[in-house]
């Protein structure tokens, strides 16, 4: 019974992590939050993380001062507000992330995009997500590599390879092993 139980808690723990690593959630402007106050660098803030299609991008603001408006490119360029392909206005928007490529919002209140509050959610359209690593490559990483070009091709592809997907495995190995581990113990 202790190692069913045992068992039951270990798998929600994998799949706890899986679910986090396949979903994130992104708080636009991290304490901040969705403001023109303390000139947020909105740009910075997107540019140094790495979206995935399936993460969740969270917008809080008053809505007494602020909305969110999903815009295309050329109206985010120019902070035109008039004809948004979307609007959100709770103050507490999550919107998830199902395509790739740019996802531009922006408030629409006067004067506020013009003040930076306006973002760009990029989504690379060739991204590392595509060539996540399979056991197999794990197993036999050097099988594919062509030994007369170490320099450049290989360090590319060993890098597009995200140690954020390494560190995910090496987790989800750990609790394995420790699950075997403690049911060998207990049988
Ligand atoms: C704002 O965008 C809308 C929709 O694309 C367009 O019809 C309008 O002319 C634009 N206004 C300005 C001032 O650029
Ligand atoms: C926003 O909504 C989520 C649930 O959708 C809730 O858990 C969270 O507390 C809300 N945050 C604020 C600031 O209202
Ligand atoms: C053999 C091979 O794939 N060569 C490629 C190495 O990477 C450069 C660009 O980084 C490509 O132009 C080569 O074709
Ligand atoms: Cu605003």
């Amino acid at each position: 019974m202790a190692l069913l139980i045992l068992n039951i808690s270990m798998a929600m723990v994998v799949l706890g992590i899986f679910q986090a690593c396949h979903g994130a959630v992104y708080k636009v402007g991290d304490s901040a939050g969705w403001t023109i106050i303390g000139n947020v660098d909105y740009k910075l803030w997107s540019a140094i993380k790495t979206f995935k299609v399936g993460d969740v991008i969270k917008f809080e603001y008053n809505p007494q001062f602020h909305n969110v408006m999903r815009v295309t490119h050329a109206m985010y360029k120019t902070c035109n507000a008039s004809l948004p392909i979307e609007s959100y206005t709770t103050g507490n928007d999550t919107i998830t992330i199902t395509t790739r490529g740019h996802h531009f919002f922006l408030c629409g209140v006067p004067g506020h995009c013009q003040s930076g509050q306006k973002v760009d959610i990029n989504v690379p359209r060739v991204s590392a997500a595509n060539i996540a690593p399979t056991p197999s490559a794990l197993v036999s990483p050097s099988t594919d590599v062509k030994p007369p070009s170490p320099s450049s091709n290989t360090s590319a592809s060993i890098a597009a390879i995200k140690s954020h997907d390494l560190v995910l495995l090496a987790l989800q190995a750990a609790v394995l092993f420790v699950l075997f581990g403690f049911s060998d113990i207990l049988a």
